[in-house]
């Protein structure tokens, strides 16, 4: 080998390595370019990100069902819905503190309206309706904080609450019945169902005397920060002859049947079928109530038919009104 050989060796290997250093210090330049500008893309978005929750209202009479309306405010449009979370902190009505995640579509949705343009995708200037169920309603007079965060990471936070409008739960029919004990201890045992509505046929409580049967499962849903100002519980009924010493009772259980009110007595006799209406829209029966506890798990109405002389009564229809005020 001459040493001009050995010489171009040399400097053929110094710019091969030379070449690969060089290739290696591009390849590494490139990545930390992309990654630059992928950082700076989303710290763009997220700048450019802005959603603001207008307001919230509660949508279901049990304190659980929420909306908010939020808008799209910034210049980011929203289209993986997943990829969001709304999460709720509050007290519950047992007094526990109540922070959790709710999960995209079964405790929350979205919808916007109008969505004119992609449909199914927040645009920017769209206001989305987000309605959100949680786990268990807050405690009576208190609310929560719902936040909404974004893909980008932007949060915005509302209160809720679950506000009580004054009204009443109009006359609403029970769905069970069982006779209790008293009298013969059968209660109105023939078609004691037939007193679930107004007309279609009747219960009969044949030689009565002294005789009581609960009915409930009214389906009543009350918002837990309503006050109870006033029951009403309607008779429908009458006797197949009048002797002067008929009457029918009815009680309030809030506990399931195993306390009671004291009872409200119609003492008007008839042949044929009238209505009395026991308590009143300012009658709270002698307590103050809580609105839970008109659930059908708590809630009782008591029936006694009060006679002598082996009278036979007849019922139609036995509803209760719950009146109920912030
Ligand atoms: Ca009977
Ligand atoms: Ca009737
Ligand atoms: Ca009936």
């Amino acid at each position: 080998m001459t040493e001009s050989t050995a010489g171009g060796i040399v400097i053929a290997l110094f710019l091969l390595l030379t070449y690969i250093i060089f290739r290696l210090l591009l390849i590494t330049w490139d990545t930390q370019v992309t990654v630059t500008r992928e950082f700076m893309e989303r710290q763009a978005d997220r700048l450019a990100t802005v959603v603001d929750i207008n307001s919230t209202t509660d949508t279901g009479s049990d304190c659980l069902s929420y909306q908010a309306q939020v808008i799209n405010s910034g210049d980011t449009r929203v289209a993986d819905f997943s990829k969001m979370d709304v999460l709720v902190q509050y007290t519950n009505s047992s007094d526990s503190k109540i922070a959790t995640r709710l999960d995209y579509s079964s405790d929350w949705s979205i919808s916007m309206a109008p969505d004119q343009r992609d449909p199914n995708v927040w645009n920017p200037n769209e206001t989305a309706t987000i309605a959100f169920t949680i786990p268990s309603a807050p405690k009576a007079a208190t609310g929560g904080t719902v936040l909404v965060v974004t893909p980008q990471g932007i949060v915005d936070s509302a209160y809720f609450s679950c506000t009580c409008t004054s009204g009443d739960t109009s006359f609403k029919s029970p769905a069970a019945q069982a006779a209790d004990t008293g009298g013969n201890g059968d209660g109105f045992e023939l078609d004691p169902t037939n007193a679930f509505a107004d007309g279609g046929g009747n219960a009969s409580n044949i030689n009565g005397d002294d005789d009581r049967h609960r009915y409930h499962d009214y389906g009543f849903s009350i918002k837990n920060s309503c006050a109870i100002s006033g029951i009403e519980v309607r008779l429908d009924w009458w006797l197949d002859s009048l002797g002067g010493s008929s009457s029918m009772d009815v009680e309030l259980s809030w506990d399931g049947g195993a306390s009671w009110t004291a009872a409200k007595t119609d003492t008007v006799e008839s042949t044929t079928e009238h209505t009395t209406i026991l308590g009143s829209s300012s009658d709270t029966w002698g307590r103050t109530w809580t609105a839970t506890e008109f659930t059908d798990a708590s809630f009782r109405a008591r029936l006694t038919t009060n006679g002598v002389g082996g009278r036979n009564y007849f019922l139609d229809w036995v509803p209760v009104k719950v009146y109920y005020a912030p």
